[in-house]
């Protein structure tokens, strides 16, 4: 029987590529994101592999979040694996000079829009009693760099939720694990320097994470035995030490 997974932040990146590589397995995909054209281009290039569903919904809107996933078509409903993967970082500032904007969208998308999400998805879970909710978290969610503080209290976040989450869910016998990337060379670094040029410098002079590299860790992560649970992992590429420690040859 075929699985169907959610994968929210499905236009780019993480979630692109793990849409990808689970496309490749035969996982029916039910593909979350805000940019239609990208939603419709992926589903063209996926659909010859598996059966793809998409939604286009901000997870920050609360009703929208519930409105979308309450649509779902039946052949989709049951969804065995859901990826919390939207998210992003905006501003790299110090403390005292933060963006409220900055903030707001941070704790509002990486740990808000990620519970809306789980809201909608976890009675399907508990009521089948089976499934696998994966988190992408960061290394940001296990230390704390200069000028990441905002972007790293969401990472922090979205681990001890991780972590309430397979708590509670542990009587359901539902899987939950968090999947944290060091660097990953993505639209990330576009989405938080908001354009300007400073962020074609973050992934020269060494190699960071490809987005597949995360997309088969999480594709190993969702295909381990009924009794086996991948409950963290940090990633890094092998130029990085740590979130500042990475040696580059510039
Ligand atoms: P990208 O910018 O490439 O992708 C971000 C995805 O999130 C896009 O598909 C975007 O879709 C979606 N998204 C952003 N905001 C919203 C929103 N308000 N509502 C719905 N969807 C949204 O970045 P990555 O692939 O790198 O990031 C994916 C995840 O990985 C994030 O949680 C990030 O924090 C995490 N991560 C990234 C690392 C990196 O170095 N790149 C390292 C560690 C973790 P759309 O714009 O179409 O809505
Ligand atoms: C993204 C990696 O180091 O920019 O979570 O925080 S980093």
């Amino acid at each position: 029987m075929k699985r169907t997974a959610l994968i929210t932040g499905a236009t780019s990146g993480i979630g692109r590529a793990t849409a990808h590589q689970f496309a490749k397995h035969g996982i029916n995909l039910i593909l979350c994101g805000r940019r239609q054209q990208r939603l419709d281009s992926i589903q063209n290039a996926l659909s010859r592999e598996t059966d793809i569903h998409t939604l286009n919904f901000d997870v920050r809107d609360r009703e929208a979040t519930l409105k979308a996933i309450a649509s779902i078509p039946s052949e989709f409903k049951n969804i065995d694996i859901l990826i919390n993967n939207a998210g992003n970082a905006h501003g790299l500032d110090p403390i005292e000079t933060g963006n409220l904007d900055d903030w707001d969208a941070m704790i509002d998308i990486n740990v808000k829009g990620l519970l809306y999400v789980s809201k909608a998805i976890i009675p399907g879970m508990t009521k089948r009693k089976s499934g696998h909710i994966i988190n992408i978290g960061s290394s940001a969610g296990k230390e704390v760099y200069p000028k990441g503080n905002v972007y790293c209290g969401s990472k922090h976040a979205v681990l001890a939720i991780t972590e309430g989450m397979r708590v509670d869910l542990n009587p359901y016998g539902i899987k939950v694990s968090a999947i944290n990337p060091g660097l990953v060379e993505t639209e990330f670094s576009e989405v938080r320097f908001k354009g300007d040029p400073i962020a074609d410098n973050v992934y020269k002079g060494y190699k960071a994470l490809q987005a597949e590299d995360v997309a088969e860790v999480i594709h190993f992560a969702v295909t381990r035995p009924a009794h086996v649970n991948i409950a963290d992992v940090l990633m890094f590429c092998t130029a990085q030490a740590s979130s500042t420690i990475v040696k580059k040859e510039l």
